[in-house]
């Protein structure tokens, strides 16, 4: 299977992020990216290649303007507001209590994006965990040319192609950033795919957390069908949205499943959650589908909370090829770093239909379970 990747992303890392005020040492870092890209490697049958640029089109196609220009300018604005800081994280986020009893068009004509970055990042960032710094726009950038190169060997011919996007993106919505993801690379795909091939097209999202900004760009969309499997939000990020009763609205009334699980949840509860998946998207015409593939639903994930091990991963993919569709499949999350290249390398075997064939001692015993 074929492979996208840039070196960009080494630009965008952080050794540190804030959880709840304080500093916590951070998940989404650059060796995430190289340890899947190393293993692939290993494995032979993953030939690499460089994204192709598709310039900002494609982007504000899905994001507000405003939102490009804020990622764009951040980091210089925050070194001439004279701000030392590792990384930018907002001051205040416009609470939507702040405006309660204002009516929609006094907030309209009220409340806008300040000139201090601190304020800048609150207007437009979701929460404190997607750290920006100088790399970050530019890593972002290529994260969705990386994406949309996958698209474009797809749309060529091939029947699957795994784009290495870092950082990651389904948490980014029209008009936000947040949750490490700065630029929704999967979204934009899903859009960029509909408006030049004209067919209906699916989202399938298995990252642990549920994909807001995925849900968010769609919702009101009957050509992109949105479905994902993930941490019920009454315990899990982004809290807010990833219910099983958001199903979307006026066009995209019913193109919206959410599949919230338990903390917990084993390869045989997420299996069948994955069948139901399939099934919703089986029922909707389209020949290619966007996979958000996150592997934080792995056992030893640092942030997840279910129980997932390798063997598993090679069967999701065996069974989401077996829908027969063409894939684009677009790394989103996952933390626990030894792990993340046999989690890959599972994963798409599976939907190549290879064999499974772990690699011996690499601390993870057969079938993939944890032996110490
Ligand atoms: N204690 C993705 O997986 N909250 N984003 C982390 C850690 C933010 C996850 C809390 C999680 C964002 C793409
Ligand atoms: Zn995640």
């Amino acid at each position: 299977m074929q492979v996208v990747y840039s070196p960009a992303h080494l630009g965008h890392d952080v050794s540190v992020e804030t959880y709840m005020g304080s500093p916590v040492p951070a998940n989404e870092v650059a060796e995430r990216a190289e340890r899947i890209r190393s293993a692939l490697e290993s494995d032979g049958g993953f030939p690499i290649s460089g994204p192709t640029a598709h310039g900002l089109e494609p982007i504000t196609a899905v994001h507000e303007p405003g939102l490009v220009r804020f990622l764009e300018e951040a980091w210089s604005a925050v070194r001439s507001q004279g701000i030392e800081r590792p990384f930018l994280s907002a001051d205040t986020y416009p609470n939507r209590s702040m405006f309660e009893g204002m009516s929609d068009d006094a907030i309209r004509d009220i409340v806008r994006e300040p000139r201090h970055i601190g304020g800048r990042a609150g207007f437009w960032g979701l929460d404190s965990a997607a750290p920006l710094v100088a790399g970050t726009y530019v890593a972002a950038l290529a994260a969705v040319d990386v994406a949309l190169t996958a698209v474009d060997l797809v749309l060529g011919g091939e029947r699957a192609v795994y784009g290495l996007c870092r950082p990651p993106g389904h948490h980014a919505a029209r008009s936000m950033y947040g949750g490490y993801c700065f630029f929704n690379n999967a979204a934009i795909a899903a859009d960029s795919i509909a408006r030049s091939t004209g067919e209906r097209v699916a989202v399938l999202d298995v990252d642990f957390h549920h994909g807001n900004g995925t849900q968010q760009i769609f919702w009101r969309r009957g050509d992109v069908r949105y479905v994902s499997i993930h941490a019920d939000p009454d315990r899990q990020y982004p809290y807010f949205l990833g219910r099983a009763d958001e199903t979307g609205e006026g066009e995209g009334s019913g193109e919206n499943l959410n599949i919230p699980l338990q903390a917990g949840a084993t390869n045989g509860d997420y299996l069948d959650s994955l069948d139901r998946a399939l099934e919703a998207i089986a029922a909707a015409p389209g020949s290619v589908i966007v996979v958000s593939l996150g592997f934080d639903t792995y056992g030893l994930d640092p942030i997840g909370d279910f129980a997932l091990t390798t063997d598993v991963y090679h069967e999701i993919g065996k069974r989401t090829a077996a829908l027969r569709r063409r894939l684009v499949i677009l790394q989103e999350g996952g933390y626990h770093r030894p792990s993340l290249g046999e989690n890959a390398r599972a994963w798409l075997r599976g939907a190549e239909g290879r064999a499974f064939d772990p690699l011996p001692a690499n601390g993870f015993g057969p079938g993939g379970t944890v032996t110490g």
